[in-house]
């Protein structure tokens, strides 16, 4: 088995500086030694150009729109051509816009269900967003929803459809992204669900409805942990997964033996305490890919 790391250092798809520097903090906390450790064959490919926002100021206005395009382009084509040599494409995010490239590629050629952890539903349009941020966007985008510059990087429409997603660590939802998700046929399991019935009853459920894909991409948006946990995250949301429940999340998906691709985005090296939110995340990762403790 063979990994492909893939960063992506973009910042334009929000409002906080420094989510650009999560490619960096992941691999400086250990990432490839860690994977290897597990007995992978490791091709870091390295970051992916992304623009420097200073120099996008004509962009402010559109929220970067064209910018985030040409990146989730580039994306969408590393993607594919990772999963078409034969690799399990893992993507360092930068903030979650990059999403749209991401899942687009990897499902190029062989279809995926999605697993999105998150404290956010990330499914607002330009119109019911009250930020007009990007990175609040990228799930309806890829449902064939919003800006078509966004539903249409790398091929035509919507790259998944609702039946093959399910969301994870939900707590924070705006009024018009709320209905939209209602009725977009993705399971959302939200914080509260989580408490009363438990991570492992629910990520079991939650694997026995993508039970028809084959494959699985994991899409963890590292401020679904607590701030308590992963202080270094952008826009972080009180009352998120302890350590536990997200190690638990990634032990039982490695067990399923489907992980085809992943993203880790989020990371905000500069609100950070020292680089502890980029360890725990290299710790959940290898979890993802199949370390287990005994
Ligand atoms: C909010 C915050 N729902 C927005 N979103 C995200 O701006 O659309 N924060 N994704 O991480
Ligand atoms: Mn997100
Ligand atoms: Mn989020
Ligand atoms: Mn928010």
């Amino acid at each position: 088995k063979k990994i492909r790391i893939i960063g992506i250092q973009i910042d334009l798809g929000q409002k906080q500086r420094g989510v650009n520097m999560g490619p960096s903090a992941i691999r400086y906390a250990g990432l490839s030694k860690k994977l290897k450790r597990l007995g992978f064959e490791l091709h870091d490919s390295g970051n992916l150009f992304v623009p420097v926002r200073d120099s996008l100021d004509d962009e402010v206005q559109e929220h970067f729109l064209h910018s985030i395009q040409q990146v989730c382009q580039a994306t969408y084509e590393a993607g594919k051509q990772a999963v078409e040599e034969g690799y399990i494409p893992l993507f360092l995010g930068g903030d979650h816009s990059l999403a749209i490239g991401t899942i687009g590629g990897v499902t190029h050629s062989k279809p995926s269900g999605v697993i999105w952890v998150d404290a956010h539903g990330d499914a607002n349009t330009p119109e019911s967003s009250p930020s007009g941020s990007i990175h609040g966007m990228p799930v309806a985008a890829l449902l064939g929803e919003g800006y078509p510059e966004l539903v249409n990087v790398g091929r035509a429409g919507a790259k998944i459809s609702g039946k093959d997603m399910v969301m994870i660590g939900i707590r924070d939802l705006d009024g018009k992204e709320r209905e939209w998700l209602r009725k977009s046929g993705i399971r959302v399991y939200t914080m509260r669900e989580l408490d009363e019935r438990g991570m492992s009853i629910i990520i079991r459920e939650a694997l026995q409805i993508l039970e028809h894909c084959d494959r699985l991409h994991v899409s963890l948006d590292m401020d679904s942990l607590d701030p308590n946990v992963a202080p270094g995250v952008g826009t972080p949301s009180p009352g998120g997964l302890s350590y536990r429940e997200a190690q638990l999340l990634m032990e039982i998906i490695a067990d399923s033996g489907k992980l085809a691709s992943a993203d880790l985005v989020e990371i905000n090296p500069i609100l950070d305490h020292g680089n502890s939110t980029a360890e725990i995340a290299v710790e959940l990762i290898a979890s993802l890919f199949g370390k287990s403790i005994l």
